[in-house]
C-alpha cells in the first residue's frame, strides 16, 4: 500500500521535521482514507457549480463518486455564455459517464469529445473541460498529491506572474505599474483608456467622444493605435528597463494594422504583445514574423487544434495563451505545452477573472511543471472568492504559489457559493457590441 502525502507529513510531524504539525479538513482525511487497494471509484453523480463572486459568471463541474469523500472540482467557465455549459454537462455528458471509472482520463476525454460528433466549440470545450478536471483533482485526493506531482513534479518553486496596470489617462498607469512593482512584480500589462471610447483593459476617459454614426460603445482602430503606442513610449520612459511590459492588442485592428503596431512597437522591448490579430486571420501572423522582433502571444480564443498547431510548429509565436477550459481542460492544454517546447514556444495560460480558482489552479499546475513555462497572467481573488474556492493559489512578490493539498488544493464551500448567484443582466452576461464610427462592428 503507497504511503500518501497526508501520512507523510504526519510521520514527519512525528519526527519533529515539521514545525508545524500539518492540519487536514474531515474531507482531506476521508480522502486520504482512499487508497490504492481498492477498486477503481466509479462516477456516482455529476453536478453543476455556479456562482458570481467578484461580478463574473463562474462554473464548476463537480464528479461525486461511490468512494466515501472522493470527488473533484474542474473548470467549465464561459461567462459569456454560461447557461448553455451546465445543460451541455448534465443533460450530455452526465448520463454517458455515470457508473464509469474515474481512473481512465485520457480515454474519458477522447470518448466524450468525440461523443457529440462535431466538436471543438467553447460551450462543449468548457463542459468537457470541467469533466477532465474534476477527474484530475480526483486522482490527486486519490493519491494524496497536488496533481503537479502526478504531472512529473515542479520544475520552479513558484510562478512568476504579470499583474494588470490601467487607467484612463497615461500617468494612471503609470502610478498603477508602480505600485505593482512595488509590491514585487517584475511583469505589467499596460493599457490605458481612450477618452469617449470603448477601450479594452481600462476605465474609459472622459472625453469627447468621437463622431460617429450611431449610439453604440465606439472605438476608432488608428487613435487607439497612436495613443496604445505613445503608452509604451512612456512606460519604458518612466519605468526603466528593467520592467517587463506587455499590452493586449484584443483583436482590435486590421491584419496591416497589427503588422504595424508590432513593428512601432520595437523600440518599447515588449515582453509581449498579445493578441495582435483575431482567430481568422491567422496567416497574417507570418507578416509579424517577417516585419518585426517583437514577441507575440496568442491563442485566448483558441478552440480546435487546427488554430494552435499552425502557429506553434511554424514558430509563428512566442507564447501559446491558450484558454484551458475553452480548449478542453487540462489533459489537452498539457499536450499543447509539451507540442510547443519542442518549437520553442513558451506558455501563458489566460487567467482573467472569467476563469474559476479550479481553473487558476490548474493554469499555475502546468506552470510549474512545463520546463517552458513563459509566463502567467494574474487576476486577484477577492474576499467573497476565496470564501467560496478555499485553498486558491497564493500572490507573494509577483509569483503564485499553489496550495500544497491533494488534487487542485481547492475545496467549495457550496453554500457559500449559493449565496452568490448569478446576476440578472439583459444579455445574460454575454457581451454587447462595439462599432467603428461609420457603425461597423468589430472584434472585441
Ligand atoms: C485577457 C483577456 C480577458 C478577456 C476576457 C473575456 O487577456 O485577460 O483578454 O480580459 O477579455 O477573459 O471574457
Ligand atoms: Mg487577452
Amino acid at each position: 500500500m503507497s504511503i500518501g502525502r497526508r501520512d507523510l507529513l504526519k510521520s514527519m510531524a512525528g519526527a519533529g521535521m515539521l514545525a508545524v504539525a500539518p492540519r487536514f479538513t474531515e474531507a482531506e482525511e476521508q480522502t486520504a482514507r482512499v487508497t490504492r487497494g481498492m477498486p477503481a471509484p466509479r462516477i456516482k453523480d455529476i453536478s453543476v457549480i455556479e456562482c458570481e463572486p467578484d461580478g463574473v459568471r463562474l462554473t464548476v463541474v463537480k464528479i461525486t463518486t461511490d468512494q466515501d469523500g472522493l470527488y473533484g472540482y474542474g473548470c467549465a467557465t464561459f461567462t459569456q455564455r454560461a447557461d448553455l455549459v451546465k445543460p451541455a454537462v448534465e443533460k450530455y455528458l452526465k448520463p454517458f459517464l455515470l457508473g464509469k471509472t474515474t481512473d481512465r482520463i485520457e480515454d474519458i476525454w477522447q470518448s466524450c469529445y468525440d461523443s457529440s460528433y462535431w466538436k471543438n466549440g467553447p460551450v462543449l470545450n468548457n463542459a468537457l473541460s470541467g469533466i477532465d478536471q474534476a477527474l484530475w483533482d480526483i486522482k490527486g485526493r486519490q493519491a494524496g498529491m497536488p496533481v503537479y506531482q502526478l504531472a512529473g513534479g515542479k520544475c520552479r518553486e513558484a510562478v512568476d506572474c504579470y499583474a494588470h496596470a490601467s487607467g484612463p489617462d497615461f500617468e494612471d498607469v503609470v502610478a498603477n505599474a508602480k505600485m505593482y512593482m512595488a509590491q514585487g512584480f517584475r511583469h505589467v500589462r499596460v493599457q490605458v483608456g481612450l477618452p469617449g471610447m470603448a477601450g479594452y483593459g481600462s476605465a474609459e476617459k472622459a472625453g469627447q467622444r468621437p463622431l460617429a454614426l450611431h449610439d453604440k460603445p465606439v472605438f476608432d482602430r488608428e487613435y487607439a493605435m497612436r495613443r496604445e503606442l505613445k503608452l509604451l513610449e512612456i512606460c519604458r520612459r518612466e519605468l526603466g528597463d528593467e520592467v517587463q511590459l506587455l499590452h493586449d492588442m484584443h483583436e482590435r485592428y486590421t491584419p496591416n494594422e497589427a503588422v504595424q503596431f508590432c513593428k512601432q512597437a520595437e523600440p518599447y522591448r515588449m515582453f509581449f504583445l498579445e493578441d495582435p490579430l483575431s482567430p481568422e486571420d491567422l496567416g497574417y501572423f507570418r507578416q509579424i514574423r517577417q516585419n518585426c522582433d517583437t514577441p507575440i502571444a496568442m491563442g485566448e480564443l483558441f478552440n480546435s487544434p487546427h488554430e494552435w498547431q499552425p502557429l506553434i510548429t511554424e514558430q509563428l509565436i512566442d507564447y501559446i495563451r491558450v484558454h484551458l477550459s475553452e480548449a478542453g481542460g487540462f489533459s489537452p492544454a498539457r499536450k499543447i505545452a509539451i507540442l510547443a517546447e519542442f518549437f520553442g514556444v513558451r506558455t501563458a495560460w489566460h487567467g482573467p477573472g472569467d476563469v474559476s480558482p479550479v481553473g487558476h489552479a490548474a493554469n499555475v499546475t502546468l506552470d510549474l511543471v512545463s520546463y517552458n513555462f513563459g509566463i502567467q497572467e494574474y487576476t486577484p481573488f477577492n474576499e467573497r472568492t476565496k470564501a467560496i474556492f478555499r485553498g486558491c493559489p497564493e500572490m507573494k512578490d509577483g509569483y503564485f504559489w499553489i496550495n500544497e493539498k491533494p488534487g487542485w488544493g481547492i475545496e467549495i464551500d457550496e453554500k457559500e457559493a449559493a449565496k452568490a448567484p448569478f446576476t440578472a443582466s439583459r444579455l445574460n452576461g454575454g457581451w454587447g457590441e462595439v462599432r467603428l464610427p461609420d457603425g461597423t462592428v468589430i472584434k472585441q
